[in-house]
């Protein structure tokens, strides 16, 4: 039997994550929890909305064993984590996601918790953490590692061996050159071409990238 899963969030990036786990059979999307009242009591792709964050602790009596945050949110991983964090101290199992159409290497491993969407590759020797999305038509090539929380958003391409820490964000359609690192927390903007190290919390743009500010 599938199991029962609950998606935290309830917005864009959330019905992405319910085709995929419809898609994949990875598990049955039971309800929706939304910190918008106005969505409870509505419907996301056919799954009911039905309440907020405070319904976790009753989930797991009534048999619901795994979750996926379906918060995307762009550029800022922390509410990401934070609700990673809470459901796993409410008991529930985090969900790994893949689409169908998504090439995942057997040779590569991904996290718990991690959904990998349409048209997305993940090659051969990849690593890739906990809680991370790999968005649609992504590609993380072979021996990248990725850190937990990170998002790699729509058509981003990671060359071969890049390293990208932790809660960082790789924009819509950026590249990053083989064998770089992307620091904890960075944002590299949408578009972005980057060809050098970027370090933790700096927010780099532009082709090729340049630092835009680096926040501590
Ligand atoms: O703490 C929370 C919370 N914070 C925001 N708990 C719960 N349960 N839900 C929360 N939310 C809800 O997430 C908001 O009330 C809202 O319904 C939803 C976010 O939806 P939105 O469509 O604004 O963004 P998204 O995160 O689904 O999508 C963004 O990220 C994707 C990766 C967009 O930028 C998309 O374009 C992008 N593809």
């Amino acid at each position: 039997m599938r199991p029962s899963c609950v998606i935290i969030g309830g917005g864009g990036h959330a019905r992405v994550v319910i085709d995929a786990m419809r898609a994949s059979a990875a598990a049955t999307p039971q309800l929706v929890l939304d910190a918008d009242r106005a969505r409870w009591g509505t419907e996301l792709c056919g799954v009911p909305v039905r309440g907020g964050d405070e319904r976790l602790p009753e989930l797991a009596r009534e048999g619901i064993t795994h979750f996926v945050v379906g918060v995307g949110g762009v550029g800022d991983n922390g509410p990401r984590r934070r609700l990673f964090e809470l459901a796993l101290r409410h008991g529930l199992l985090p969900l790994r996601v893949c689409h169908p159409s998504a090439v995942c290497s057997p040779w590569a491993a991904i996290g718990e918790g991690s959904a990998v969407l349409p048209l997305a590759v993940v090659n051969a020797g990849a690593r890739v953490g906990r809680n991370v999305i790999v968005n649609s038509g992504a590609i993380v090539e072979h021996d990248c590692v990725i850190g937990d929380h990170v998002h790699v958003a729509t058509g981003a391409r990671l060359c071969s061996t890049v390293r990208v820490d932790a809660m960082a964000h790789i924009g819509a359609g950026a590249v990053v050159r083989q064998c770089l690192s992307i620091g904890e927390r960075a944002v590299v903007g949408a578009g972005a071409a980057v060809i050098r190290d970027v370090p933790a919390e700096a927010v780099v743009a532009g082709v090729p990238a340049n630092t835009l500010a680096v926040v501590r």
